[in-house]
Formats: structure tokens, sequence, C-alpha cells
């Protein structure tokens, strides 16, 4: 295989809605360019970035996937994201190794919900964006929204840089070419076949329509350039060259956002799309220097023991004579070929047999073979050069999110950050031969996948799995399964009710014991007053003259907290109190830390009777998308589970409401939400605060709970 150096590589994020055909878009792309004999399909597994088994059988895309074209001298690495809203991070992750996005919109919806959230993605890091209409052989495209409107809604959003570099041909024969408005020329394809197009006239119909389509896109690549601005004013046009060069830097520079065509399906505009992507993506090599976090390089160089030096910023330019940098931006456990680590080369030349130190992990970590893969398949390589993106199997410490290369050239490149996870399910072994794989087997699965989290909830004692929503846990529960061979049961996690008290309170709490010999004696007479939420349980000791000697208020201060952490109406722990102990007596011999702790135990429990105890409860905050026509069922049914509807926004063809509900009630939502929705609602939540539960229901709840906590003898 060809060696290719950053000035010939394109790396290119595929994003975009659910279903708008990125998967299926890719497989043409890799099939025009002969990487792949036939042209693979979601709905047989056959597509080259959909391998997962999860996947598959969900036919959606869940994790990003990589792949790469050889197209007229240059590589294009291709990495395919998920398009449903779930599964975002990884899209965003996606955006961090390359040099642009492929915002692929689906011809019969327009921009959708995540269209637009990805595009934010890409904004947030100035990464340059092309726009590709797909499905236009559709029965359905273009008959919804008019073509020219299309793109209206789009500059309406996204700004008037959204500008059509293609016009798309379609007549009777349904979609059949393209026409190239920077070549006046047309493209003319066989649906169904090779992918090449056959290069024709523009036909009549369409001619009108181009010739505007084409004055538009100089004047807009003209504007900002004075010696381009005059060349148009002097010829009434600017040469094709002139045109080519200045569209390339619009593009890289964010003030152009051109739109193409194509079909994935029927392979319509693919190789043009290639084209497309070869002459006006940036190069990998074309990226700003990078900044990091790392030691200022002419110190480190030639100074190899520079420790202790502070962190600096870095900028690292994208060059092979630069120190060698690896950012890892994912790993997978394949079942064929075992720990994958996909990586970009940030700096310098990456060759096999490497010894690596890994930054982040201050662990080396050896190379012996380099991989670029295509889908789960890797393909081997002797060297990788600034840009480009690679693989390597088995490494021992390395993650999602590490920084490689150099011994001597330490660099930190940022990790994207997580979300909080949306759901949590309690989960436990099927069977007692499940119990001992079950941990090992989700820590395999959370280092490939950072949204799931497997813990023990310290105030409810259950081992609880998270995850970005319900078609996630499932996944997750389906490859345990599949995978580990290790079973489990799911439900609904307890909800972590907090006590605490709406009033104020002074009590005395007194331990006396004398049954001969050396007796236990400790008074303490304590204050409870409610505190803001969140601030947790508070201490403070306002004895005067030694009422209670010093060495002994440490033991009435844990003995409040062990009373607090246990309880008072059922077990939950009392939070967002403040103790004061004001006054007490003590005894010269029978005294003891342990007679103090007892006594404050028996002074809280008298001071939470009189302080109105209450019960508090975790309050989420929710938001759901889903098509217009359900907003009104899902606003009633919100106000049925105690929520209070915070915002609503429409946006494109979907609803966004924004609510506050507590915990307890939306425990089963994801299921509850897909039947009121008939699937096409979502919700991501994350956790807000903790509320008062009203009287009548935490009535039920301490019903239903055990009996209020006694407080047992030592
Ligand atoms: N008519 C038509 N259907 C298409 C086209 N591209 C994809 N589809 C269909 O749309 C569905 C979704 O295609 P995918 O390629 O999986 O879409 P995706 O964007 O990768 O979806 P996610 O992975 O869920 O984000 C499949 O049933 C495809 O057959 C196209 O160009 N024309
Ligand atoms: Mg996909």
């Amino acid at each position: 295989m060809k060696t290719y150096l950053g000035q010939d590589i394109r790396n290119v994020a595929v994003v975009g809605h659910s279903h708008s055909g990125k998967t299926t878009l890719i497989a043409a792309l890799l099939h025009s360019a002969k990487m792949t004999a036939t042209r693979g399909r979601v709905e047989d597994g056959s597509a080259v970035t959909a391998y997962d088994e999860e996947e598959v059988a969900r036919r959606t895309t869940m994790a990003n996937a990589a792949a790469f074209a050889e197209w007229s001298g240059v590589k294009i690495n291709f990495v395919d994201t998920p398009g449903f809203h779930m599964f975002l991070y990884e899209t965003r992750a996606a955006m961090l190794p390359v040099e642009a996005a492929l915002v692929v919109v689906n011809a019969q919806t327009g921009v959708e919900a995540v269209t637009d959230r990805v595009w934010k993605y890409a904004a947030e890091v100035n990464l340059p964006r092309v726009i590709v209409i797909n499905q236009v052989d559709h029965p359905k495209a273009d008959t919804r929204l008019g073509r020219q409107h299309m793109i209206e809604l789009m500059q309406e959003k996204w700004g008037r840089q959204v500008v059509p570099v293609q016009l798309p041909i379609v007549d009777q024969q349904g979609f059949h070419g393209v026409v190239d408005l920077v070549t006046m020329k047309a493209f003319f394809y066989q649906p169904d076949g090779d992918g090449h197009g056959e290069v024709g006239k523009i036909p009549d119909a369409v001619m009108p329509d181009a010739k505007a389509a084409h004055e538009a896109l100089v004047e807009i690549v003209a504007e900002g350039k004075d010696e381009l601005m005059e060349e148009f004013f002097r010829e009434g046009t600017i040469p094709e060259a002139h045109l080519i060069t200045a569209l390339h830097e619009a593009i890289r520079d964010d003030r152009i956002f051109p739109v193409l065509y194509a079909s994935g399906l029927r392979n319509v505009g693919t190789d043009h799309l290639l084209d497309f992507l070869k002459v006006y993506a940036p190069a990998a090599s074309e990226r700003e220097p990078i900044a990091a976090r790392g030691k200022i390089e002419a110190l480190a160089n030639g100074n190899a023991n520079h420790e202790g030096g502070e962190d600096e910023i870095v900028m690292r330019q994208v060059d092979d004579a630069a120190p060698l940098a690896l950012f890892v931006y994912k790993t997978m456990t394949d079942p064929f070929t075992g720990r994958v680590t996909f990586f970009k080369v940030i700096s310098g030349k990456m060759k096999a047999d490497s010894a690596l130190q890994n930054y982040t992990r201050a662990e080396s970590e050896s190379i012996s073979h380099l991989y670029i893969m295509q889908g789960r398949k890797p393909v081997e390589v002797q060297e990788l050069h600034a840009g480009d993106l690679g693989a390597a199997l088995k490494l021992h410490v390395t993650l999602t999110g590490d920084t490689l290369g150099d011994k001597a050239h330490e660099l930190f490149l940022d990790q994207v950050s997580m979300p909080e996870p949306a759901m949590t399910y309690a989960i436990e072994p099927k069977s007692r031969g499940d119990e001992d794989k079950l941990a090992p087997a989700l820590h395999k699965l959370m280092e490939d996948d950072p949204m799931v989290k497997f813990y023990r909830d310290p105030q409810t004692n259950e081992f609880l799995v998270s995850g970005a929503g319900q078609p996630h846990i499932e996944a997750i529960v389906s490859k345990l399964s599949r995978r580990y061979h290790t079973h489990v049961i799911l439900h609904a996690p307890k909800v972590p009710y907090l006590e605490t008290v709406r009033g104020r309170a002074e009590a005395q709490g007194k331990h006396k014991k004398q049954s001969g010999g050396h007796g236990q004696f400790g008074d303490c007479k304590l204050r409870i007053e409610p505190q803001t939420r969140g601030s947790g349980v508070g201490f403070a000791n306002e004895i005067f003259g030694g009422a209670i000697p010093r060495q002994y208020v440490p033991a009435v201060e844990k003995g409040v907290r062990e009373s607090a952490a246990r309880g008072f109406l059922a077990g939950y722990p009392v939070v967002d109190i403040k103790v004061t102990v004001i006054d007490g007596s003590y005894h010269d011999v029978d005294s003891s830390e342990m007679s103090f702790k007892m006594a404050a135990r028996i002074g809280f429990r008298k001071c939470m009777e009189q302080a109105k105890p209450a019960l508090l409860e975790p309050v989420m905050k929710l938001e759901i998308e889903a098509p217009d026509e359900f907003a009104g069922a899902l606003m009633g049914d919100l106000s049925g589970r105690r929520g209070r509807v915070q915002g609503m926004d429409s946006a494109g063809a979907g609803t966004t409401i924004r609510a506050e509900v507590p915990m307890a009630e939306i425990l089963t939502y994801g299921t509850a939400l897909t039947s009121m929705t008939q699937g096409r609602g979502s919700f991501r939540m994350e956790m807000s605060h903790y509320d008062l539960v009203p009287q009548a229901i935490a009535e039920k709840i301490l019903a239903a709970a055990k009996q209020p906590v006694e407080d047992e003898e030592e």
C-alpha cells in the first residue's frame, strides 16, 4: 500500500441525523473508489462501517467507525458517526481527529434536530463543513420542501455561507446526475451502478438554474478577496483555476459551506463527492498548529531532562519533522482482532516497531505493527505520517483520550467531555455463575465506551449501571450475554431519598450508666437547624466555660454524624442541617469518648423529633424531543408525574420540552415515552437537585419503607 503524506490525506467525519444515510453513503463511496468489491448495505450488515453485532441488529450506528478510500492519489479517511441523539457524545469525539465534517442532510426531511446539534459541535471546534443532501433518489425527496427552499432554510440557520456547488439532475428517470457549478459540467450516472459519472452537457431544463447558481457561487467566493473581486468586475467571471483555489481556501476558513447532492443507496454522485473532498476539503497538513499542554519545546529540545518544568500551552505543527505525538480517539474490543486502539498522528512520523510513552498514564507502550482500519478489518502499513489516522492492536494501558509519543516531548491534548448518563438501572447477576463474571465484563465494556458507568450506590447498596438511555443499556445487556456469556436482571433502582428538617429545635442527650465499677457519663445539649439544599451536615461548637471538656467535642460530632447518616424517618441520611453543641456536663471519672458519642446520638434523635423532619427526593432535569404532534400529550403526562415544565422549543420538525421531574416518577420513562410517541420521542436526563417530598406522598413512601430507625445500643 502506498505511503501518504499529510498533504495527500483528508480526514472527514460523516455526521448528521439518524437515518440520513451516512453509513450507506460511506459504503457507496468506498465501492466507487474500488475499496470493496460489492456495495455494502446496512440492511444485511455488509456496510463496512456497521459491523458491531448490536449495530447490525438495531440498524443504527452506535459508535464511531473508521474507513478509508484511496482516490486518485489521495487517501480519504472517513469516520462514520452515530446520528441517534443518544450517542452524540461519540459524534462529538469524532470531530477532534478530522479536518472536515461531511454533514449529511436527508432530502426527504431537510435539517432535523440532530443535524443542527452536530452542526453546532462542528462550529465549536471551527471544523470546515461540507453539506451533502442525500437520498435525492427517494420518491419523497424534494416534494415537501423544494430544493431552493431547503437551501434557504439552511441559510437561515447557518448563515448565507451555505452555497450550492452542485445542482441535482432529476427528471422522469429520477435522480441520475449532478451539475458541477465550478466547472459547469454535468455528470450522469447509472443508478445502482459503479458510481462513475459520464461527463455530459448540462440539460436545457437545468441550465438557467445552473447559470444563476454559478454566478451566485462565484460572487460569494470572490467576496472579501480584493484581487478576485477586481478580476470578477473586470472579466465578469473568475478563471476556473482561481475559483478552485479560492473555494478551497474559503471552505478551509469556514467562509463557505458548500452543498452537494447524492444518493448513497443508488450510488449517484459518489465519485464526484470523492473528487470534491480531494480538491476542496482541507488536507491533514493544512490544519492550524494544535494547542496542547506540554513543556516549552525550546527547553525540551536538546535538554532531555526537563522534569519539574511547568506545563505550558504548546503549539504543535502537523509536520513529519515535529516530535511524534499520537492522540487516541477511540478504542474497541473486537471479537476477531481483540483490542483495537484508533489514533491520529498529531505530529511526527510513526513507524512500525516503535517504543512510545503514554503521557496520560505515565507508562511505556510499544507498537509493533501499524494498521489503518477498513471498518473492522486492519490493513497493515509500515509508516503513518503527520495527520493520518491509524490503529494499533493489543496495547496494554492506553485508553480513549490518551496522548502518546516521544518520551522527551511530553504533551497532553484535551479530551472531549462526556455528558452525564441519562439512565440508570439496578443490575443483578442472574445466577451464581454470572456473579464473578459481571464486574470484569462490564469493566471491559466501560473501557471502550466511556458513557457506561458501573458502581455501587453507597446509599442504597445496589449495583447500578448507567448509560445514555434505554437502547444503550439494552445494548450493554445484550453485549454482556453475547460476548461475555454473563446474564443479568435489570430493575428500576431504589430512589435515594434523603431526610432533613424544616424547623429548628434544641434538646438534651444524656447517657448515664452506673453499674458498679467504672460508669459511663455523657451529657450534651444540641441545637439543630435547617440549611440550604446541598449543604450536607454542618457541625459547630458553642460550648463556653468547659461544660464539656474540649477532648470530648469530636466524639459529640462523631455521634451526630453517625446518627445523621443512619437517618431518622426511614433510614435515609439526614442532610442540609447544622447541629451545634451548646451545653453539657461531664463526670471526672465516668466520662469517656464513647459516653459522649452515645449522648450525642440521643440528643440528635430528640432534636429530630421536634424539628419537623421531612423527606427529600431527587429531582431530575429532563429534556424530551419528539415530533410536534405529541407535545400536548407529553405535557399532560409530565404534569401527572409531578413535573414542572421549564421551557418548550420548536426546532425544525420537532419539539423540545425541558422539565424538572422527581426521579421516582420517571424511573421507567423510556418505555412510557416510546409508547406515547410511537418510538419517535427521545429524552435525556440528569440529576438536578433534591426537593421536599409533598406530605401526602411522603406518608406513602414512609409507610412502604421500613419502620422508623431505632437507635441501637452498643
Ligand atoms: N432512498 C434512499 N434510502 C437511503 C439512502 N441512504 C440510506 N437510505 C436508507 O436509509 C436508512 C438509513 O440508512 P443508514 O445509512 O443506516 O443511515 P445513517 O445515517 O447511518 O443512520 P444512523 O447510523 O442511525 O445515524 C436505510 O434503510 C437505508 O437503506 C439513499 O440515498 N436513498
Ligand atoms: Mg449509521
